[in-house]
């Protein structure tokens, strides 16, 4: 089983997708194990996008992810990782499959609806940063035998 941090961003929030792009990922057959609604600020933003600073797109970047609150959840599932990510799309919408979450319903890289971290070391890091391990819960859900063949 695999963790993974997903943020609906401020656009998606401010389009009233939030909603949406979690029902995407719930109906794929991934577990909330946590969620909030959470106003970033920009040390928090400088952390989470660490890997990014310096960059020419890391101001707006900063000022776009601090500018609204985030819907910040944590998904369990069998290879959530690379699952969350064939759905949102291509960082760039404009390249994004039709199908996918960004690939439906954003145009511009810099207003690409929603994070996932992209491997399991930044999973780690980026769940510890949105949520106390008290946030995390496990439970079973019953139709799991109907998601997964164990
Ligand atoms: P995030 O981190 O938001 O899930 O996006 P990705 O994992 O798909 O992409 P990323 O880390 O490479 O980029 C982080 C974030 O920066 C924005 N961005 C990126 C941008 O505005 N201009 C750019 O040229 C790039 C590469 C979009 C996503």
């Amino acid at each position: 089983m695999e963790r993974t941090l997903v943020l609906a961003k401020p656009d998606a929030v401010q389009r009233g997708l939030a909603g949406t792009i979690i029902a995407r990922l719930e109906a794929r057959g991934l577990n909330i194990v946590a969620i909030k609604l959470i106003q970033i600020d920009r040390p928090m933003a400088e952390r989470h996008y660490e890997a990014h600073i310096g960059k020419p797109f890391f101001e707006g970047l900063v000022r776009f992810i601090t500018s609204s609150p985030v819907v910040a959840t944590v998904l369990e599932g069998n290879r959530a990782i690379d699952i969350v990510r064939q759905t949102m799309g291509e960082t760039d919408p404009a390249k994004a499959t039709p199908g996918t979450i960004r690939g439906d319903f954003a145009l511009d890289i810099g207003r690409n609806l929603v994070h996932g971290s992209d491997s399991p070391e930044a999973a780690q890091r980026e769940i510890a940063l949105f949520f106390d391990q008290a946030e995390l819960l496990s439970y079973d859900r019953s139709l799991d035998p109907w998601i997964i063949e164990s």
